[in-house]
C-alpha cells in the first residue's frame, strides 16, 4: 500500500490526543498465553487506566508495538497508523500512544515519523501544581505537602519529566520487539545496569537540590510498608489523583503482599561477597550490575520472576493506587505513569530503596584499585603540600569570556609560562558559576525552569610518557560536605582526549556534556539541524542541558569538581556523541559506549577516603567552586 502524504500528521495527531483514562480490560485485550505468562501478576490493577508499570499493560503496549512492526513490514506506515488509530478508538488512547512511540523509536520505518516533545504533545501533563510565582492562598496546599513543596519546581520540570518518559520508551521493561522478527523480544545492551545508573544519578541530583533548598538530605529510603507515608502530593493534573499526607499502604487498591519478600530476597541474595542470584531451576548465577538491575526493575532479563518478583514496577503501582478519599474516579496517582511520576517526592523515596539493593551489592565488591590508571598527572598543588579541592590544574571560565579558538585560548591562558600558576586564580577564570530561575509558557500555564551560564572547563594534564596517549576524562561534581559519599557524586561529562607527550591544556565546553540531551539547547532556542542519519526520536532521550548544574544557593554553595583520567584503550568511550545523552541513554543499536561499569569510579568503594585518594592518585584532581543562584 502506498504511503499517504499525511502519515506524519496522523502520527502527531494521535500522539496529541488527550488521555481518555479508559480502564483496560486486560483479560479481553491480551492473548491468553501472554496473560498466563505474567503469573500471579496478571490480575494486578485490573480496572485501572493504562499504566506502564502494570505488568499486563506494559505487556500489551509492547505486544501492540510488535503488531505495528509486523504491519509496517508488510503494509507500510499508512496501515500502521490505521491500526494505532483503531487501537486508540477501541481500547485506550494511552495504550495506542505508548505502542506507537515504542514502534517509532525502535523500528527503522518508524524512525520516519515524529514524536513531538512531551510539552507539545500533552501540555497539560507538564502543568505546575501551583501557579507561579505567587500562589493564591487557596492553592498553596497543592503540590507536595510540607517542606517538600520547596522542590516542586524541580520535580515538576517539564524537560526532566520528558526525559524520564522518553527513557522508558527507549528501554521498555517488557523488552523491545525485534523489527525483523517482531515476535522476538530483546533487551538493550546493559539495560538493567543503565536502569539502575540513570535513576541513581537522578537521586544524586535530587539530593543535591534538597541540600541547597535546606531540606533534610539525602532522601530517606521508603522501606517501611506498615507506617503511613508522611509525604503527600497533589498534582493538579486531570486524570491523576491526590495522595493525602499520612496515607496508608494498606488502603492501596493494588496490594502487593509479596513485595517485602521480593525485596528481602534481593537484598539477601545480593548483599554479600561473591553474591549469586538464584534461578528458578535451583541453580545460581554470579550477580553482576546488569543482572541485578534486570531482576530489580524487573525487566525480561530478570534471573527469577517468582523469587525476585517485579519489585520496582509493582512498588510504583502499589503507591499509585493508594486511594484519594476525595476522588470519584480513582485514576491512581502520578506514580502510575513515567510521564509524570517524578513530580511526586515519593518517587525519590521509592527509588532510594531500590537503589539501596544495588548499593549494598556494590559495597561487597573489592574496592577500586586504580592500577590501570594512565601515566598522566593532574596536579593537586603546584608545589608543597596539597589541600583538598585546590588543584592548580582545573579552572572554569564563562563561555562569554572564551574568545577565538578554545584550544588556542586554553594554551594562551593556562599553558606556556603560566603552567605553574593556579589556573583558577587567573583573572579570566571564575570561582562562582551562576544559575537563575526563568519562566516560560506551556499550554497557557506559566512554568519555571532552572538555567545556568554556559562555561568551559580548562584542565591541565601532563602526559608522563614520551608518546601520544589517549585518555578518557571524566568530570564529576559533589557538594563539598558529601565529598566522601561516593553515590552523591553527579556525573557532568566524559570524553575522549588525545594527549601529546608532556604538557596539555584541555578545553571542554559545558554544551558538549554527555549527560545532557544533545544538541544542548534551551527552551525556545531554534532547533538545530540534525546530523545526517541521526534518529531524532532517539536523540530526544537525555538530561535537560539547563539542569546540568544544581541550582546552588543565594549565598553561593561550595561544590567540588573532580577530573579523573582513565585509559581510553580500556574504556573506549565514544569519540563524540552528537545525539541524545550518551551517558543516560546509550547509543542506538550499538553497545553502551563505555566499557567500564556505569558510574565509574563511583560504582565501588574506594581504597581509602575519597578526598585522600584523589590526592594520592596522579590521574585525578579536584577543584572547589561555588554555585550561586542569582
Ligand atoms: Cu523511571
Amino acid at each position: 500500500m502506498p504511503e499517504g502524504p499525511d502519515t506524519n500528521e496522523r502520527a502527531v495527531s494521535l500522539l496529541k490526543r488527550a488521555p481518555d483514562l479508559r480502564a483496560i480490560d486486560t483479560a479481553a485485550a491480551i492473548a491468553p498465553k501472554a496473560l498466563e505468562a505474567l503469573g500471579p501478576q496478571k490480575d494486578f490493577a485490573p480496572n485501572a487506566p493504562f499504566s506502564l508499570f502494570v505488568p499486563a499493560h506494559q505487556e500489551l503496549a509492547v505486544q501492540e508495538a510488535a503488531n505495528l512492526m509486523e504491519i509496517a513490514n508488510k503494509d507500510g506506515l499508512d496501515a500502521v497508523l490505521q491500526h494505532a488509530e483503531m487501537l486508540a478508538d477501541t481500547t485506550s488512547t494511552e495504550l495506542a500512544q505508548w505502542a506507537l512511540m515504542i514502534f517509532i523509536t525502535h523500528h527503522p520505518e518508524g524512525q520516519k515519523l515524529p514524536i513531538p516533545s512531551l510539552e507539545e504533545r500533552i501540555p497539560e501533563s507538564v502543568k505546575p501544581s501551583s501557579p507561579t510565582p505567587a500562589a493564591p492562598a487557596a492553592l498553596e496546599a497543592l503540590g507536595a505537602s510540607g517542606s517538600e513543596a520547596a522542590l516542586d519546581w524541580y520535580r515538576e520540570d517539564a524537560q526532566t519529566n520528558a526525559h524520564h518518559e522518553r527513557w522508558h520508551v527507549v528501554y521498555p521493561w517488557a523488552g523491545v520487539p525485534n523489527p525483523a522478527n517482531p515476535s522476538q523480544r530483546t533487551l538493550k545492551d546493559r539495560q538493567g545496569e543503565l536502569f539502575m545508573y540513570m535513576h541513581e544519578q537522578m537521586l544524586a541530583r535530587y539530593d543535591c537540590e534538597r541540600l541547597c533548598a535546606g531540606l533534610s538530605a539525602p532522601t530517606a529510603r521508603l522501606d517501611n510498608f506498615n507506617d503511613p507515608i508522611p509525604e503527600g502530593y497533589k498534582p493538579l493534573l486531570r486524570g491523576y489523583d491526590n495522595r493525602e499526607p499520612n496515607a496508608d499502604f494498606a488502603d492501596s487498591g493494588a496490594p502487593v503482599p509479596e513485595l517485602p519478600t521480593w525485596l528481602s530476597n534481593l537484598f539477601g541474595d545480593s548483599g554479600k561477597k561473591n553474591a549469586t542470584l538464584k534461578k528458578p531451576n535451583g541453580t545460581t548465577v554470579a550477580a553482576n550490575a546488569d543482572l541485578l538491575g534486570d531482576s530489580i526493575e524487573a525487566n525480561i532479563g530478570s534471573v527469577n520472576d517468582s523469587r525476585y518478583g517485579n519489585a520496582h514496577n509493582m512498588g510504583h503501582v502499589l503507591i499509585a493506587f493508594i486511594p484519594d478519599p476525595n476522588s470519584q474516579d480513582q485514576f491512581g496517582g502520578v506514580m502510575r505513569d513515567p510521564r509524570v511520576a517524578i513530580r511526586d517526592p515519593i518517587f525519590y523515596r521509592w527509588h532510594r530503596q531500590i537503589d539501596e539493593i544495588n548499593y549494598q551489592w556494590q559495597e561487597k565488591q573489592d574496592p577500586q584499585n586504580f592500577a590501570d590508571a594512565p601515566k598522566v598527572t593532574i596536579r593537586d598543588a603546584v608545589s608543597g603540600t596539597a589541600g583538598d579541592g585546590a588543584s592548580p590544574d582545573i579552572a572554569v571560565v564563562q563561555a562569554s569570556k572564551v574568545t577565538g579558538d578554545p584550544q588556542q585560548f586554553a594554551d594562551t591562558s593556562f599553558g606556556g609560562a603560566k603552567w605553574d600558576t593556579v589556573a583558577a586564580d587567573s583573572a579570566i577564570a571564575t570561582k562562582t558559576l551562576k544559575t537563575t530561575m526563568k519562566q516560560r509558557t506551556i499550554g497557557g500555564s506559566t512554568v519555571q525552569y532552572l538555567d545556568h551560564e554556559d562555561y568551559f572547563y580548562f584542565i591541565r594534564v601532563n602526559n608522563d610518557t614520551n608518546a601520544e596517549l589517549t585518555v578518557t576524562l571524566r568530570i564529576f561534581l559533589v557538594p563539598v560536605e558529601w565529598a566522601d559519599q561516593r553515590r552523591q557524586w553527579i556525573e557532568l561529562d566524559k570524553f575522549q582526549q588525545k594527549l601529546k607527550a608532556g604538557r596539555n591544556v584541555v578545553a571542554r565546553s559545558s554544551k558538549l556534556s554527555v549527560v545532557a540531551k544533545k544538541p544542548a539547547t534551551r527552551p525556545g532556542d531554534p532547533v538545530p539541524p540534525r546530523e545526517p542519519g541521526a534518529d531524532p526520536n532517539y536523540c530526544d532521550c537525555g538530561w535537560p542541558y539547563t539542569l546540568l548544574l544544581p541550582r546552588g544557593t543565594r549565598a553561593g554553595k561550595d561544590f567540588r569538581l573532580l577530573v579523573v583520567a582513565t585509559d581510553w584503550s580500556i574504556d573506549k568511550v565514544e569519540v563524540e556523541g552528537k545525539c541524545g545523552s550518551m551517558s543516560f541513554c546509550g547509543k542506538k543499536n550499538v553497545p553502551y559506549p563505555d566499557k567500564r561499569p556505569m558510574g565509574y569510579p563511583f560504582d565501588r568503594h574506594w581504597p581509602a577516603a575519597i578526598a585522600k585518594t584523589i590526592l594520592a592518585q596522579k590521574n585525578m584532581a579536584a577543584r572547589d567552586i561555588k554555585i550561586q543562584w542569582t
